[in-house]
């Protein structure tokens, strides 16, 4: 295969679908060399059939607001790869989500949960409702509106939705409330993400932030490098930023920088637990708005407007917020003021250019699909308990999350590792993932 034709092709049967095609380019561009000395997997066209989703639920979502007003919003669910498992991933509400994205997403998934060691096939879904502004009372009706639709393509065994951007516990529950309304099924195993006392895995919330740490320990291990009083910048104040927060300052680093939409906050003493608590805040206050962590914390926290905290100046940079929110120029800022690593803790948070930029320059990168996945693998981890009937102790699920991010920097490195020496980390997550998949698709026939 060539991924040049390849390309050609999909754009054209895909005319627009900009975030796909760049999810698609980055995977081809990995596997191509690895891939063709596979004759068997060109025999059977696996890459043809791995870059299209295996179906897709479109929906109408009509709900009613706060004054009375009937609104109408779009919903989706890609059901993109079931060769290593049941369809999972998770659900965004966003206002710019559209079947690019979620296709994206889903293909991504597909690669990122099968280096979880973990069997789950990929999936992703969502809705374009803009959840900023919503009352609580809206979120409900919403999530109540969205779930009379989904519930028909879901099941535990089936295909098992999560949060992602936008969608948290609080939408989880109101989500898990309808399904069992409607389905009258009562197997919490059908969503993950869910309130700790209605099968809920502890340490799910922070999972993803936590697994993300984990990752970059390795990573810095493997360089002779370690966390200790390095200063980080990282996007975002969901969930995601959340975990990543609370673990880096766990671990000895100095979070030093948050931003989000509006702006940028500068923490030059580092994060405190007070202020990392306020991020759940602001999360939840559906107001969008970084600006409110200087407003409550003011003799720690400056905000500047309409900066990205890719501007201020440290040592490892996080990505934790949204796809290609990391450009050229800003890869360019962050190595001139003296960042030396980047781990994308976002899916494809990093523009290509600036991810060729980082390899360039000696700035160590690893992939949103390698340092990520520790969200969905502990979803997976709650899959488990829910089939058991039973509930693990924190101990536990910490243990097994850090032997999975273990196992997952070992495949980078394994699939990764260059003539000279260097280690890419995309191409190793790429190969690593696709060859799993790869591999069970040839063995299950032509379907
Ligand atoms: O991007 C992701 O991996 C997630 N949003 C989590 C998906 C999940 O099923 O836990």
């Amino acid at each position: 295969m060539k991924t040049a034709t390849i390309m050609q092709q999909l754009a054209a049967k895909h005319p627009g679908e900009a975030e796909y095609l760049e999810a698609v380019q980055e995977v081809l561009e990995s596997v191509e060399d690895v891939y063709n000395q596979h004759p068997e997997f060109e025999k059977a066209r696996i890459i043809e059939r791995m870059v299209e989703p295996d179906r897709i639920f479109t929906f109408r979502i009509t709900w009613v607001n706060d004054q009375g007003e009937v609104c109408t919003n779009l919903g989706y669910r890609v059901q993109f790869n079931s060769a290593i498992g049941p369809y999972k991933g998770g659900l965004r509400f966003h206002k710019a989500v559209t079947p690019s994205m979620l296709k994206f997403l889903g293909f991504e998934q597909t690669f990122k949960n099968a280096l979880t060691t973990l069997p789950m096939g990929g999936a992703k879904g969502g809705s374009d409702f803009d959840p900023v502004g919503k009352s609580d009372a809206e979120i409900m009706r919403f999530c109540q509106a969205f779930m009379q639709e989904l519930w028909q393509c879901i099941g535990p065994d089936q295909d098992i939705p999560a949060g992602d951007v936008g969608v948290g516990g609080r939408e989880i529950g109101y989500l898990y409330g309808m399904y069992k309304k409607l389905a009258r099924q009562y197997n919490t195993g059908v969503l993950t993400g869910k309130g700790s006392t209605w099968g809920g895995s502890i340490l799910r919330p922070e999972a993803t932030g936590y697994g993300a740490l984990y990752f970059t320990e390795h990573l810095l291990a493997q360089h002779h490098k370690d966390l200790q009083g390095k200063r980080i910048a990282l996007s975002g104040f969901g969930n995601v930023a959340w975990g990543a927060a609370k673990k880096a300052t766990e671990l000895g680093a100095k979070v030093i920088a948050i931003s989000g939409p509006d702006g940028v906050c500068e923490i030059p003493d580092g994060i405190t637990q007070e202020m990392i608590d306020y991020m759940l805040v602001m999360r939840s206050s559906n107001r969008n708005r970084v600006e409110d962590m200087a407003t409550r914390f003011p003799e720690k926290a400056k905000f500047t407007a309409g900066q990205k905290a890719w501007t201020v100046p440290c040592d490892i940079a996080l990505p934790c917020a949204f796809q290609n929110e990391l450009a050229l120029e800003d890869a360019q800022q962050l190595h001139s003021n003296g960042c030396w690593c980047c781990c994308e803790v976002s899916n494809m948070g990093c523009q290509p250019d600036a991810i060729r930029y980082f390899q360039q320059n000696g700035i160590l990168f690893a992939p949103g699909k390698a340092v990520n996945a520790g969200g969905v693998a502990t979803s997976g981890l709650e899959m488990t308990q829910n089939a058991e009937h039973i509930s693990w102790d924190a101990e536990e699920v910490d243990r097994r999350l850090h032997s999975i991010m273990q196992s997952i920097h070992e495949q980078c490195v394994r699939f990764g590792k260059q003539q000279d020496g260097h280690i890419d980390y995309v191409k190793g997550a790429n190969i690593a993932g696709f060859m799993k998949v790869a591999q069970a698709m040839l063995e299950q026939g032509t379907i």
